[in-house]
Formats: C-alpha cells, sequence, structure tokens
C-alpha cells in the first residue's frame, strides 16, 4: 500500500527513444540573415564532425564556437559557425550542436538532408523540449511554459510564462504536495499496523492542513479564469439587426476605420475582427452581420457565421437602435440568440443622441446588464470599457503577474480533481471514515496535483502536449 503512494511513472520509467539524434531548423524558416539547424542526442557531435571541415569537433570542449565549412563529400554547401554543448549542460541535457548558416531555405534544405543522411533523425514537434523534459532539466508545467513564452504577445502574457518557466508555479505545487506526502505517509503507516489499530496522523491538523492546501488549490483555479484572459484575449462579438450600429461601434472601440459603415442595412457580411487592449487586458471585439431573415445568398451566409460565433464568445455585444426597438422586442430578439450560459450578454442601446426622452427613458441603464450610447460621436463608450472589465471579473486577482496565475487548461482540470480529492478526504474525516479510504483519497489528490508538473505523467499525455510545440523547440 505504501509503496503505492510513492510510486510515480518518473521520466526514467517510460519507454523511451533517446538514442537517436535529433536535427531541426530551430529559426523560423524563409529568408534571413542566419539560420540555425540544431542537433541533439549522442552522436550530435559525430555527425556533425563528418560533415564539418575546419576542426576536429570531438577534439572540442562544450560551450565553443568553431568557424568552419560544411562539406557534402567534395562540394562545399555553406561556410558556418558551430556551436558545442556537451552534456549535461544544454538545453536538452545532451549533447548540442547549433549550426549558424546563411539564412536561405535553398542552404537549410541542403543541410537537413546531408545531415539526415549521416545519421541524424528529423525532429518531431516540441522533441527537444520534451528531451529536456524526459532528461529532468524542466519539470512538465515549465515545459508547457516554453511554448507559451514563445507564443506570448502581450507584456502581461510575457510575464506569466516566463514565471511559469522559471519554476515558479512548479514551487508552489511542490510545497503543497509535500505537505500532503507527509501526511498520507502517516496514514499509511496507520494501515500497516492496521490489527493493532493505532493512530498515527494527528487528525485535526490534518483537518487544518488540508484546508490550507484546498484554499490555495482554489485561489489558483480562481486564477485561471483571469489567466485564459491573459493568454487568450477575451473574444466580444457584437451582434444585433442590421444599422444598429456595429460596426461603427467597431470603428469607435478600434479607434480606427476598420470596417465599412453605411446606412444601408445588411452592409457588413462577413466577420471582421481585431484586437484592442483595454487597461492590460487583450480584446478581441469580433464585427458581424446584422441578423435578419434575408433572401440574399450572401448576407444569409454571413448571418448564419454570426449565430455561430455568439455560441463561441465569452462575451456579446447586443447593440440595438433605441430609436426602433421595444423593451420587449430586445428581449426577445437576445432569447433567440440561445445562448450557452457561459456566454454572458451585454444590452447596448445606441443612437441616443437621435433619441426622444421617452425612447430613451423606456431603457433603465443597469451597468451591468445594458447600458445606453451613441457609437456615432462616441457617448456612453467609456461606460462600455468599464462595463467590459468588469465582465472579466478582475475583482480579488492580482494581475500585475506577481503572484502565480494558472493558464494552462490542462492544469486547472487537475486542479479541479485536486479540490474534489480533497473535499472527499475532508468529508471522510468529519463523518469519521477508515483510514483506506481517508489513504485512496489523499492519494487521488497527490496524484492530481503530480500531474501538473509531470511527476505522474503517461505517454499519451507527452505526446499531446509536445506535439503543440513548434519543430525546433
Ligand atoms: N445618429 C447616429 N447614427 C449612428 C450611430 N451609430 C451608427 N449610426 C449610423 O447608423 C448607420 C448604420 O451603421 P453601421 O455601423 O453600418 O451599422 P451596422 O450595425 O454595422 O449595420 P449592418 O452592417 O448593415 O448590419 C450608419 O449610417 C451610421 O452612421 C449613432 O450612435 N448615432
Ligand atoms: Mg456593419
Amino acid at each position: 500500500m505504501r509503496a503505492h503512494l510513492f510510486q510515480t511513472a518518473v521520466a526514467a520509467d517510460l519507454p523511451l527513444a533517446l538514442s537517436d539524434t535529433i536535427v531541426a531548423l530551430s529559426t523560423p524558416p524563409g529568408a534571413g540573415a542566419i539560420a540555425l539547424v540544431r542537433l541533439s542526442g549522442p552522436r550530435a557531435i559525430a555527425i556533425t564532425d563528418e560533415v564539418f571541415a575546419g576542426k576536429r569537433l570531438a577534439e572540442q570542449p562544450g560551450h565553443t564556437l568553431h568557424y568552419g565549412t560544411l562539406r557534402d563529400g567534395t562540394q562545399v554547401l555553406d561556410e558556418v559557425v558551430v556551436s558545442l554543448f556537451r552534456s549535461p549542460h544544454s538545453y536538452t541535457r545532451e549533447d548540442v550542436v547549433e549550426i549558424s548558416t546563411h539564412g536561405s531555405d535553398y542552404i537549410v534544405r541542403q543541410v537537413l538532408a546531408l545531415l539526415l543522411r549521416h545519421g541524424a533523425r528529423l525532429a518531431e514537434a516540441g522533441e527537444f523540449t520534451k528531451r529536456a523534459f524526459l532528461h529532468g532539466a524542466l519539470d512538465l508545467a515549465q515545459a508547457e511554459a516554453v511554448a507559451d513564452l514563445i507564443a506570448a504577445d502581450s507584456a502581461l502574457s510575457h510575464q506569466v510564462a516566463l514565471r511559469q518557466m522559471r519554476g515558479g508555479f512548479s514551487r508552489e505545487l511542490r510545497e503543497l504536495r509535500g505537505q500532503l506526502v507527509h501526511f498520507a505517509a502517516l496514514l499509511e503507516l496507520e494501515l500497516d499496523f492496521g490489527e493493532e489499530d493505532v493512530e498515527f496522523a494527528d487528525r485535526t491538523g490534518l483537518v487544518v492542513l488540508l484546508q490550507q492546501v484546498q484554499a490555495l488549490v482554489r485561489r489558483l483555479l480562481r486564477s485561471f479564469e483571469l489567466g485564459n484572459v491573459i493568454k487568450n484575449g477575451v473574444t466580444t462579438v457584437i451582434a444585433g439587426r442590421p444599422n444598429a450600429g456595429k460596426s461603427t461601434l467597431l470603428n469607435a472601440l478600434l479607434n480606427e476605420e476598420r470596417a465599412i459603415v453605411s446606412e444601408v442595412a445588411g452592409t457588413t457580411r462577413d466577420l471582421i475582427e481585431d484586437e484592442v487592449s483595454i487597461e492590460g487586458i487583450r480584446f478581441r471585439f469580433v464585427d458581424t452581420a446584422g441578423l435578419r431573415e434575408t433572401s440574399d445568398v450572401v448576407e444569409a451566409m454571413g448571418v448564419e457565421r454570426t449565430r455561430q460565433r455568439v455560441q463561441q464568445a465569452a462575451l456579446v455585444v447586443y447593440l440595438f437602435d433605441i430609436t426602433t426597438t421595444s423593451p420587449a422586442t430586445l428581449q426577445a430578439e437576445i432569447e433567440a440568440l440561445n445562448l450557452p450560459a457561459s456566454v454572458a450578454v451585454l444590452a447596448v442601446g445606441n443612437k441616443l443622441d437621435l433619441a426622444s426622452e421617452a425612447q430613451a427613458a423606456a431603457f433603465q441603464s443597469r451597468p451591468d446588464t445594458l447600458l445606453l450610447a451613441a457609437a456615432r460621436g462616441g457617448a456612453g463608450l467609456d461606460e462600455l470599457r468599464g462595463a467590459l472589465l468588469a465582465r472579466v471579473r478582475l475583482q480579488g486577482l492580482d494581475h500585475t503577474g506577481a503572484s502565480t496565475i494558472v493558464t494552462n487548461l490542462r492544469h486547472a482540470r487537475s486542479l479541479e480533481q485536486a479540490d474534489r480529492h480533497l473535499d472527499a478526504v475532508l468529508v471522510g474525516l468529519s463523518t469519521g471514515d477508515g483510514t483506506e479510504l481517508l489513504a485512496a483519497d489523499l492519494r487521488h489528490a497527490l496524484g492530481a496535483l503530480g500531474q501538473i508538473t509531470g511527476e505522474i505523467s503517461s505517454d499519451d499525455l507527452l505526446t499531446s502536449i509536445f506535439t503543440q510545440f513548434c519543430i525546433g523547440k
């Protein structure tokens, strides 16, 4: 039983093919000043030696640079600089050779073909980072952060990814796990002495500890909502009837004449999207074709796209013309969108500048669900921005990047599982469940936390994670 508790499929137990030497282009394809071809594996240096005329690399120390030519038989392919990294002092912890060639697709193709002929294998997506993980250079959460770091395109997402890659999140999780492991071990000990009916683990202490751990797990879970926003932005779809002023609103929010505006109903036929940052949070606004029954085939396709897009939004701004819409119609129109509960709707009454007092008074402004504005002229747009920000629900969360923010769906799922199992232990303790059940639930909670950093992992999981990387990383 006890052996079971600490039994984790650590890196070394997984079936591996680390005996291969892998190669890939690590810079983006296309013409450039320099292209970098990277090799990693036991024969990285030997293979390069076979095609490199200059020094014998096998005799050179690690962390050195070497100028020379790459040759295919007698034919010179390029003048290059070779960087040498010797195991374990490299990104993958294996022998690594980086060949800097001139940045031409033709040269890169020739160099890759040459290295393949000499026994290297083309790397799969993310395989360099996967090797770094398998050799223990990074844990899984850190390895995943490498991909996030490459994809980061705002100061905030960069900061969160960098922190995770440098191990901030992992440290927090290791502490959590460490505390639980201690108690789990005591419970297992009780089981071993089961016949004698001893209680080693202090039950009250365990309850307090579990509550602390659960509070932290829940804080991390709450941060995921924000993490998701930081990483992916908030997709906000602007929908409504033709001529409501959707394209005018899009342009005003982007501060740019992005979409065509006209008094002809049915002007916009396709989705038009662009991003703008509001107080550091990225919003992706999507302008859509006005919703109506139409016999125009192209417009009908646009309307269908609108209907699909609102389903996947985080937020829908439902824009309506207050001079032509009654509250009852508005409600019916929003209901007709059939939005899933996860999509928040903000109704915005437009053309306030044209409205009579009675028309405006028909709609009571409630900042969290309904606002009045004039997209043309800009009245009410600051309130709209404020309402959008409030919807992202930043309350109580520090989005300056100082505290750990969960950005990865896989991590969030594991935290949810851990939370559930911790609940089960707490309930079990209060109802006086036997040690056996408690220990089992605690094991599950530990397992869920271990999945995040890869202390517990499976081949399938690793494959699904690393194939999301680009080749050469
Ligand atoms: N007076 C006034 N006119 C507005 C306002 N907002 C938009 N309009 C006008 O309303 C007309 C329609 O605006 P659009 O932005 O093209 O409307 P839309 O919702 O994108 O329309 P479709 O693309 O056809 O669905 C244009 O003539 C705009 O200038 C506003 O706040 N006040
Ligand atoms: Mg439009």
